[in-house]
């Protein structure tokens, strides 16, 4: 592999960290229970779903370290890449979107059989990658990333029928900033954008009084490393600064149900880096959108025993 090759060419695993189900049998014992898809579809989140094991945190861990260098011969290949230069370089707050074109273990991290089994099941349909994301926030920082539906960033591709699975590569904790949601939200309708960073609250202006009610129920999802944590895409979430003596790093995968399409119409001005859009109508597919399920192929037609949303 040259230092420049795009891992994106690449549509299945490139190594061995996460073994692929051979059996409908192993399949089925990845899959959520009924009660977990109904936690779901009441809260618009479920948290608590073991994702990686210990030796794959660490192999993550080490790769976002090289990652987070912004020396990496792959950098240009990350969709967007936002650090804090002003900051300290070994306490450097990040978000990036486009890893999995740059480091194997983010790369296979798409192709980690939960991820696939339960996106499967809270989509309800064949899974398509869409993009994933890393957020990691030093110790003793800011960082707050305010309430919002990620869907209101994602109307240039429809309809909706997106998910997301965030993936903890350390404890979350309230101090160290883990992710906050608001139960029920996901029913709340797309509310306008009020922007990620700065006012945690700012989104408050724009709900009524009911929604104020359900604001005010707001949980912290705390994870174990290896832990994830699937919402729906209009699922209000956010998180507060890290106050602890240590890092809180984040992988993110976000997917979508496959016949997802193109809509870079309703985009307005810049700010999408080099993602990789596809033209106006167009169905989510080829070198940058994967097929990551498809039941018919994976569950040979077996599909009955499985709890999908909306049964
Ligand atoms: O990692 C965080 O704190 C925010 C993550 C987030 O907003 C997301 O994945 O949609």
């Amino acid at each position: 592999m040259d230092s420049i090759e795009d891992l994106a060419i690449y549509h299945q695993p490139i190594t061995d960290t996460f073994k692929q189900p051979d059996s409908h049998e192993q399949w089925l014992q990845l899959a959520l229970s009924s009660e977990q898809v109904k936690t779901f579809e009441q809260q618009g989140f479920i948290a608590g779903i073991p994702v990686l094991d210990s030796d794959q945190v660490q192999c993550l861990r080490q790769q976002l370290d090289r990652l987070m260098n912004p020396n990496h011969p792959r950098n240009s290949l990350f969709y967007e890449y936002h650090v804090d230069e002003s900051e300290d370089p070994d306490t450097v707050l990040f978000h990036a979107l486009g890893g999995w074109r740059i480091e194997k273990g983010f790369h296979d991290l798409l192709f980690s059989p939960v991820i696939r089994m339960v996106s499967y099941q809270l989509l309800a349909s064949a899974v398509r990658f869409f993009h994933d994301q890393l957020f990691c926030k030093p110790p003793q920082h800011g960082g707050v990333v305010s309430w919002h539906q990620d869907f209101s960033y994602w109307t240039w591709t429809q309809p909706m029928a997106h998910l997301t699975c965030w993936i903890a590569l350390d404890d979350t904790t309230r101090d160290n900033g883990c992710l906050h949601y608001i139960p029920g939200s996901h029913r709340w309708g797309l509310l306008p954008v009020t922007g990620l960073s700065g006012e945690m609250d700012s989104v408050r202006e724009n709900l009524d009084s009911s929604q104020r009610q359900d604001f005010d129920r707001q949980v912290a999802v705390e994870l174990h490393a290896g832990e994830a944590v699937f919402h729906h895409p209009l699922t209000m979430h956010g998180s507060f600064q890290n106050i602890s003596s240590s890092p809180r790093r984040g992988a993110v995968v976000n997917l979508v149900a496959d016949g997802v399409w193109s809509n870079p119409e309703a985009l307005q001005g810049p700010g999408t880096g080099n993602f990789p859009i596809l033209p106006q109508g167009e169905f989510l597919g080829g070198e940058f959108y994967p097929l990551l399920f498809d039941p018919q192929r994976e569950l040979s037609g077996e599909i009955g025993e499985i709890p999908l949303v909306g049964q």
